[in-house]
């Protein structure tokens, strides 16, 4: 990892353009995104006095989501903020969101690009009333070659096919980690100047770790392979393992991933008997793929448990998947215990 201060991601992204591993329109996308991480970064930042905090809806009536899940105001003012920056610009055919029942095609007053944008405004947002890091998370597509007004159907790729994914992490500083399938990067918002500046070119998850990451509360409905797995990891030296583990857990996953990103760590949001009937509790599309590609091109490995992420095929928008991402090596074992279990 080297330390590239002077870089700024408009820089990075056209020298990504020269050497041939995105062509311009990918690149003024992502810039329109990175813009509107910026706008989304100064409303999480002026926290109360901003009015932004709270439930979104009329007192008493929270708004719900297509997840059926109560709305904050800064779920709401983010998703406008990005549907907003992207509907003009012209590099996009159509943009899908976790808060929206549907996918949306460009409006016919706009020139229609050739991608797809798949955007989480606001991840973790529970954590937004205690001023706890939150982000937004975001995957790119290419519009199926003919589709002109493109619907739901034409988002269901498998992770395989992003031409770019990345997170916006809006803690105690703002950071844009990205990928467009050349490694992973990180840049560090200069709230002086307004820009991102290129700080880790090439992250590097470390392949081992002693550090897990998994709401515990849950374990009493999960499968056994994971009660199996996680057991063994808290015997520490004495068990199977013979280490001693670490945990550590957010609940904003673009933190705890974000930690992994940068000193390692398995990373799980399993199977448990309350989410089993919608498949699990994180979305394949907003979440998963997005997070997986960028831990693959930073040398981890991100699976359901069962099989690598970014080859499982979407049956829906707003699928769920079980989770499992970040140091290979602890990646691999946590998978290994399901699938022999099966
Ligand atoms: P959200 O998209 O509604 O914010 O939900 C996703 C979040 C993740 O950021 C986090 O890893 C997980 O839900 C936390 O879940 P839990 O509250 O069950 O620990
Ligand atoms: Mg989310």
């Amino acid at each position: 990892m080297s330390s590239s201060s002077s870089i700024s991601l408009t820089r990075f992204l056209i020298e990504e353009e020269r050497a041939g591993h995105i062509n311009a329109e990918l690149r003024l996308l992502i810039e329109v995104v990175a813009r509107a991480c910026k706008t989304i970064s100064i409303a999480v930042g002026k926290g109360a006095l901003g009015g932004v905090l709270g439930d979104a809806g009329s007192p008493g009536v929270a708004s719900m989501n297509i997840q059926g899940e109560a709305q904050k105001k800064l779920d709401v003012l983010s998703n406008e903020i990005l549907l907003e920056a992207n509907a003009w610009g012209g590099h996009l055919a159509g943009l899908a969101s976790e808060e929206m029942d549907h996918s949306q095609a460009i409006p016919d007053v706009y020139p229609r690009g050739n991608y797809l944008l798949m955007f989480d405004p606001l991840d973790g947002s529970s954590n937004i009333d205690v001023n706890i890091s939150v982000g937004t998370i975001f995957s790119v597509l290419r519009c199926p070659d003919g589709v002109t007004t493109p619907g739901d159907e034409h988002f269901l790729q498998p992770g395989t096919a992003q031409v770019a994914a990345g997170y916006c992490t809006y803690g105690p500083s703002t950071m844009l980690v990205l990928t467009v399938g050349h490694g992973t990067h990180a840049f560090t918002l200069d709230r002086e100047v307004g820009s991102f500046v290129l700080t880790t070119r090439g992250m590097q998850i470390p392949e081992e770790t002693k550090e897990f990451a998994v709401n515990m509360s849950n374990q009493r409905f999960w499968e056994a392979p994971m009660q199996h797995y996680v057991g063994d990891l808290l015997t520490g030296k004495e068990g199977p393992r013979g280490k001693d583990f670490n945990m550590r857990w957010v609940a904003s996953m673009v933190a705890d991933v974000h930690r992994i990103l940068t000193r390692g760590g398995i990373f799980s949001y399993p199977l448990d008997s309350k989410c089993a009937p919608k498949g699990g509790k994180l979305r394949l599309m907003y979440e998963a793929n997005p997070m997986s590609f960028l831990v693959e091109q930073a040398g981890g490995a991100a699976t359901t448990g069962r099989v690598r992420m970014l080859e499982v095929q979407p049956t829906g928008l707003h699928m769920r998947v079980p989770v499992f991402l970040g140091s290979k090596q602890e990646v691999e074992v946590a998978t290994r215990y399901h699938r022999e279990h099966d």
